[in-house]
Parts: C-alpha cells; sequence; structure tokens
C-alpha cells in the first residue's frame, strides 16, 4: 500500500513507501541552551518563543509516531568538557557576542556535554531505547555514527523536526538529501532565531521540485501515519 503525506512541492515520500520500519522521527537540538532561560540561545539575546513554538507540535507528532512504532532519533549540540572538539573559530564567535562556548551560565557551561542546560528539555525527554545521537557541530553526520545507524536500522525516509530550521535542521536535511534519504521538514515543528529565517529555510527546500525534500506541517503527518 502506498501512502504519502500532503506536502509541498510533492507528495511525500515520493515512492509511498512509509512505514514504521523504513522511517525516523528526528528531532534536533531540543535542549535548553536553544529554547531555555539561561541557555545559549538565550544569552545570545534571541526571543525564546520562537525557539519554543514547536514543542506543542513535536509532542503530537512523537505521540503518535510512537504507539505506531516509528523510528524515534534525538540529537543534542555539544562539546567534551575539556573542548578538545571545539574549533577555534567556534568559540571566537561565540564569546563575541557573550555567548562563550564553554564558560559558566546559570544553567551550567554553554554548550558542554553533561550539563544541564545542555540536555533535552523535559517536554521532549527521549523514552528509554531511543537514540540519542551528540554531535559537535550543526549537521547530525559530521562527527558522529548518525548514518550507521540509519543504515543498520534500514531507515530510508525522514522527517525533521527540532531547532533550529535554519542551522541544525537544515544542514541535517541537506546532508541527509546528499546522503540518498528521502527528508521531509516540519513546518511547525521547527524554528528558528529569526522568524524570516524560519520561513526562508522551508521555502528553500520547495525549490527545484524539492530540492533537499518536502514540506509539511505535523496535522498532514500525523493524518497520514494514522490513515
Ligand atoms: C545553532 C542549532 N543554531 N541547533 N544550533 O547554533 O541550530
Amino acid at each position: 500500500m502506498k501512502r504519502h503525506v500532503s506536502s509541498n512541492p510533492y507528495p511525500w515520500p515520493y515512492n509511498g513507501d512509509l512505514r514504521p520500519e523504513n522511517t525516523a522521527i528526528v528531532v534536533i537540538d531540543m535542549q535548553t541552551d536553544f529554547c531555555g532561560p539561561g541557555g545559549y540561545v538565550d544569552r545570545m539575546g534571541y526571543d525564546l518563543s520562537l525557539t519554543r513554538a514547536p514543542i506543542g507540535p513535536i509532542q503530537r507528532v512523537l505521540a503518535a509516531a510512537r504507539p505506531l512504532g516509528f523510528h524515534i532519533i534525538h540529537t543534542r549540540e555539544g562539546h567534551r568538557p575539556d573542548l578538545a572538539d571545539l574549533p577555534a573559530n567556534k568559540r571566537w564567535r561565540s564569546q563575541r557576542i557573550g555567548a562563550g562556548i564553554g564558560d559558566a551560565g546559570p544553567c551550567g557551561r554553554i554548550l558542554i556535554r553533561g550539563e544541564k542546560s545542555w540536555d533535552i528539555i523535559p517536554e521532549l525527554a527521549p523514552l528509554p531505547g531511543e537514540c540519542v545521537i551528540d554531535k559537535p557541530g550543526k549537521g547530525s553526520f559530521y562527527g558522529t555514527d548518525f548514518d550507521m545507524i540509519l543504515r543498520q536500522k534500514g531507515i530510508q525516509n525522514i522527517a525533521l523536526a527540532g531547532i533550529t530550521t535554519d542551522v541544525c535542521v537544515h544542514t541535517t536535511m541537506r546532508e541527509a538529501n546528499d546522503r540518498g534519504f528521502e527528508c521531509l521538514i516540519l513546518s511547525d515543528c521547527t524554528g528558528a532565531t529569526d522568524y524570516g529565517n524560519h520561513l526562508a529555510a522551508l521555502k528553500m527546500v520547495t525549490m527545484q521540485g524539492g530540492v533537499f525534500g518536502a514540506v509539511a506541517d505535523s496535522a498532514a503527518l500525523i493524518e497520514t501515519l494514522q490513515a
């Protein structure tokens, strides 16, 4: 049976082969550092309501997908406490805007593995058995075992949620698309530090007939998953 999500610019997935066994919901970087008070994004002075907006829609997608047996994968951006995996230019840029990676913050050292602000927010905490990918960069493939895990599990389709739309979600979508994974980005399950950038990032996906995949909202995905 072929199944498609009502999405733009084409019904996703391209081949209609949408099953729990071959499809993952990937939730990117829903960490306090990116959407909670005292975290990295807060320290940079951005509006947290923009990066918190996807929390409810992601909860609804997970509530629909988990009982059906779809793969759920979470990612976290962060660095080793000794900063051995932190490029000097990334640290310098963050210090320059007053949110130095590795510096002390109200919820622990900014973007450091094991700190409170680095962890995934309680509302979207991974369930036991769900895979969590720790990544040092924006994309989920660089410096991780994400590609190996996707292939071992037989995953072909990836529905992307999380933050931020224009940075870690987009980088991961582009990397996944180049590797042949069929990608869907969920418009209301993603958010950016600038609303215009969020909209632009979604629009970019739709160019050239779906240059990186397709775009849908959570309601469209849930309707298809439950059909
Ligand atoms: C950023 C991310 N924006 N998770 N990381 O630095 O998008």
